[in-house]
Parts: structure tokens; C-alpha cells; sequence
């Protein structure tokens, strides 16, 4: 009996090829494929479908990107008597099919329909309760970095929630600094490669100081099932931020909070060109650990990256390994002329995410060093 994911994989490698073809042939669909870097590259171009826009998602947690209405189906607030907060989410597995590069689709297992998965997000102290039900077709669970207590873990047989079957996390919000979660079903290389992966941010007490913030979560997808993966990416979709580059402007503070994901290769990396950051390593203190323009991380591995553009300008970041790169793990920062502003709010959202104070790790003039 031929196995199904054969056949999908063999789909795939078709549609590839196909699409492959359409963009380097002398055609005038050629014309119509908008790109800012060289033809060497993988595939490039509009894609078909925005049921996932890498730019919204930057700046999304606690699903802040719906209106109030949508919101309130996923996301609820409650404020306790001791001034912390009860954080309240609703997660559904899923089998969905997503967009990775331009016209070409993986069938991916979901949270809530998106690879990354919606960002969770809360303060130092915080209570979060996620409800989860599995609407998928193989057993999942939601596993999170952080403290909790064992049987909150989602790692063990016994934990996983088979479809059709619900489940509620809860634990405190500790310690602050960027974490993960993750489906932990077995086989774990194959529930992480096919996208069950989200940020979970945990903000100190004292907040950090207000930046323009964008969530960068490195994945990559294996489209023909061989063990290797075809398409990278920072947030799934392959050269998303070559042809939509993210905007910043001169002189504000930029803090990133990035992780790995990506199975099958051991290490991945971020460089940035004509400019140096400081990396806090799993943001879990206030003082850098290091001042660079490159970091490596292994899968699971995270770190906050903060930095401020002198100059305006395109500039280019990417995987420093560089057939990553040439797959689609490459971006641009666009920062526009307007020193001295931190943003009129649309590139910012500190309030939501109950952030405010001062860090006290950088001056007014840069990072440092
Ligand atoms: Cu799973």
C-alpha cells in the first residue's frame, strides 16, 4: 500500500517544480514576480493567499490582532485582588493547509490554524489557564518552557490529548523572559517539524523599556518528507520580509524576541547587516550577554536581540548559513528618517501587553557595549 504522505510528498515536489519553471522562465509572469534580491535565490514572488500576514504577526500576542469581538473568543483578562492578572486562552489543534513560499502549500498541524502559533503573553506572576481541545487527527498536548508543576508538563503518554479530547494548562507565568511551547507527542521530530510551535513572552514586574517589539519565531519545512528541509524562514512565509520589508525608524529602539524551531538541522542563526545588537540571552536578566551581529541557536534556544538603526536605509538580515538564506530565510529592515520617535503607536503595543518602566539597559544614544 503506497503510505499517503508519499503521494502528498510527491505533489509537492511537482508543485514546486511548476512554480520553479513559471519563475525562471523568459515569461511575463516573470515581470510580475516582485523581488529586491538576485534571480539565484528559491521562489520568490506575491503569495496567493493572507490568511497569514508574517507583518501582523510580529506584533500579535494575546491575540491582539482580532477585534474585541473575535478576540473574546480565544483570549480573556481578569484582574486578581493581588494586582496580577488571570490570563485565559483558547488553543485548537488542527490540521490545516498553509502557505510557505509563494504557491506552494504544506499540510501543516496547527494551534489555531497558524504556523507560528498565536503568541501567548504575560507579566511576571501571572496566572495562565489555556484551554485546549484537540480538533486534530493524531494525539497533541502543549508543552511549555518555564515553571510548572509535572502534571502540567504535556510531555508524558499519559498527557496527550487525543482528538476530539480537551485538556487545561495551568500554571504561573515564571520566569520572565522568552519562552517557547510546543506539542510533545510522539514522534516529537515530526509534531514539531509539521508546525506545533509558539512564542510564549513573559514580561518582568517592572516591564522593559518601550521599543518597537516584532516576534521572529525561525522555522523551515521538509515539503517532500526526505529528512531535509526545503523552504526556511523567520515566521513561516519563505522571503516574506524581502518583498514586504519591516519597517523601523532611525534611532528608536528595536528589541526582538526570537527563537528556533526548525527540525532537522541542528543550529540556525540571525545576522544583521551594517549594525550590532545586544542579546540577552533567553531574556531572563536585564544586562546583555553579548554585543554582535550575529548569534547561533540551537533548536529550542532563544534570546531577546535589541538594537537602534543610525542610519535609514534598507538592510538586509538573515540566517548566516547561507543555504538557509537562500531558501527563504532572509529579510529587511526599511528604516525611515524620523529620529527621535519611537513610533506612533501602530509599531508598538506595550499597553496590551501590560509593559511599561524602565530597564534601565540602554542609554538614549545606543546599545551598550
Ligand atoms: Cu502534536
Amino acid at each position: 500500500m503506497i503510505d499517503k504522505n508519499y503521494i502528498i510528498g510527491i505533489i509537492v515536489v511537482l508543485l514546486i517544480g511548476t512554480i520553479m519553471v513559471l519563475v525562471t522562465a523568459p515569461s511575463e509572469e516573470k515581470e510580475q514576480v516582485k523581488s529586491n534580491v538576485t534571480s539565484h535565490l528559491g521562489v520568490q514572488g506575491e503569495y496567493l493567499t493572507n490568511d497569514f500576514d508574517p507583518i501582523t504577526y510580529l506584533k500579535s500576542w494575546n491575540f491582539n490582532n482580532f477585534p474585541d469581538s473575535e478576540r473574546a473568543k480565544y483570549y480573556k483578562e481578569t484582574e486578581l485582588e493581588n494586582g496580577t492578572k488571570l490570563r485565559e486562552y483558547w488553543f485548537y489543534a488542527r490540521d490545516s493547509k498553509i502557505e510557505i513560499a509563494p504557491g506552494v502549500f504544506y499540510d501543516a498541524w496547527t494551534y489555531n490554524g497558524q504556523v507560528p502559533a498565536p503568541t501567548i503573553r504575560a507579566t511576571e506572576g501571572d496566572s495562565i489557564r489555556i484551554h485546549f481541545k484537540n480538533q486534530g487527527s493524531k494525539p497533541h498536548t502543549m508543552h511549555f518552557h518555564g515553571f510548572h508543576e509535572a502534571a502540567m508538563d504535556g510531555s508524558m503518554p499519559d498527557q496527550f490529548v487525543n482528538p476530539g479530547e480537551s485538556f487545561v494548562y495551568e500554571f504561573t507565568a515564571d520566569p520572565y523572559g522568552v519562552q517557547l511551547y510546543h506539542c510533545h507527542s510522539t514522534p516529537l521530530k515530526e509534531h514539531i517539524a509539521k508546525g506545533l510551535y509558539g512564542m510564549y513572552i513573559v514580561d518582568p514586574k517592572g516591564g522593559r523599556e518601550p521599543a518597537n517589539e516584532m516576534i521572529m519565531l525561525m522555522n523551515a519545512f521538509d515539503t517532500d518528507y526526505d529528512g531535509e528541509n526545503e523552504v526556511y524562514a523567520v515566521n513561516t512565509r519563505a522571503f516574506y520580509y524581502n518583498t514586504h520589508p519591516i519597517k523601523v525608524k532611525k534611532g528608536e529602539l528595536v528589541r526582538m524576541y526570537i527563537g528556533n524551531m526548525v527540525e532537522n538541522d541542528p543550529i540556525n542563526s540571525i545576522h544583521t547587516h551594517a549594525n550590532f545588537f545586544n542579546e540577552f540571552k533567553t531574556g531572563t536578566k536585564m544586562q546583555p550577554d553579548s554585543f554582535t551581529d550575529i548569534i547561533e541557536l540551537g533548536q529550542g534556544e532563544r534570546s531577546i536581540l535589541e538594537m537602534r538603526f543610525n542610519n535609514s536605509g534598507t538592510y538586509m538580515f538573515h540566517a548566516h548559513q547561507t543555504e538557509f538564506s537562500e531558501l527563504g530565510w532572509m529579510g529587511m529592515f526599511d528604516v525611515q528618517d524620523a529620529p527621535e520617535q519611537l513610533g506612533n503607536g501602530s509599531f508598538r503595543d506595550v499597553e496590551k501587553a501590560g509593559s511599561s518602566g524602565q530597564a534601565g539597559n540602554t542609554d538614549s544614544t545606543g546599545m551598550q557595549k
